[in-house]
Formats: C-alpha cells, structure tokens, sequence
C-alpha cells in the first residue's frame, strides 16, 4: 500500500506519501519535541483521584518511561488516600487519549494482582507525542473515582 502510493504519486508529492504511510514507528513519523509537556516519569509517581478517594501509584514500568509502543506494562499500587490501605477488588481502568493527534487508543481494564497491585499490560500508546491516560477507579461497592497521568512518549 505505502509503496504504491509512493510509486503513484512520487512525481506529485513525496508529501503524500509521507502522510499516507505515517503509522506509529514508521521510520518517516514526525518526532515532537517532549520537552516540558506531561509528567516526568519516575517510578513511583503518584496522584490521588480527583475526589481525594485514592492514590495511584505507577511502581514501575517496561520501558519506561512509558514510550511509543504497543506493549507498554506498568503496575500500579493503589490505596485508599486517606488511610494508606491497599484497595482491593477495584475495578481498574486506562483510557488513553493521545493528546496531540485527538484521538484515543483501547482502555485496558488491569489485572489485580492482590495487595492493591494492579497490572495495565498491554498499553498501547503508538505514535509519538503526549498521552493522557486516564485512570478510572472504583472500588468495590464505590464510585468511580479518576486521575491522569500525562507522558510524551518517544521511540523506545
Ligand atoms: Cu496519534
């Protein structure tokens, strides 16, 4: 597809094809600039819901940071924000948006691993640029309560 539209066009525009072949990690995609957009990643990062309810903990994640690809995993420590104890049988969710382009990617609805650890594998944020990935949490018998971590992500 991409060398045929190539070969079409090529006298036309090199432009066109550039824009018709531009999927995530293709070797022509643009590279924004990252610098001073999102959070920086450590692990550990942490935000609490905007209801106060819990804390989202990213303990770790592979690669990190987060980068442009399909597969990345992180794990989560989740707690209740006022009395630190672990959350469990919550109902964990990703829901990326990439920020740039206004588009999503699919939510991810996490693995509990017990002890309030919850696994988002895998987290698809392919194309470079900054996502938000909502965390969308809630507790057994609870509300749903939301944070967003922010990344710009890069090629690994
Ligand atoms: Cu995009």
């Amino acid at each position: 597809m991409c060398a045929r539209v190539k070969t079409a066009f090529a006298a036309v525009s090199l432009a066109v094809a550039v824009v018709g072949c531009g999927g995530g990690g293709s070797p022509t995609e643009e590279i924004p600039s990252c610098e001073n957009r999102g959070d920086m990643y450590f692990a550990g990062i942490t935000k609490t819901t905007t209801d106060g309810i819990v804390s989202v903990d990213i303990t770790s994640a592979e690669p990190a940071p987060p980068a442009n690809s399909y597969t990345n995993d992180w794990n989560l420590l989740i707690t209740d924000a006022t009395t630190g104890a672990p959350v469990e049988g919550a109902l964990v969710i990703a829901a990326p948006y990439m920020v740039d382009h206004g588009h999503g990617a699919p939510n991810v609805i996490a693995d509990e691993a017990g002890a309030g650890v919850y696994v988002i594998n895998p987290l698809s944020l392919k194309m470079n640029g900054l996502w938000d990935v909502t965390m969308k949490v809630t507790p057994q018998g609870g509300v749903e309560s939301r944070t967003v971590f922010s990344f710009c992500v890069l090629p690994i």
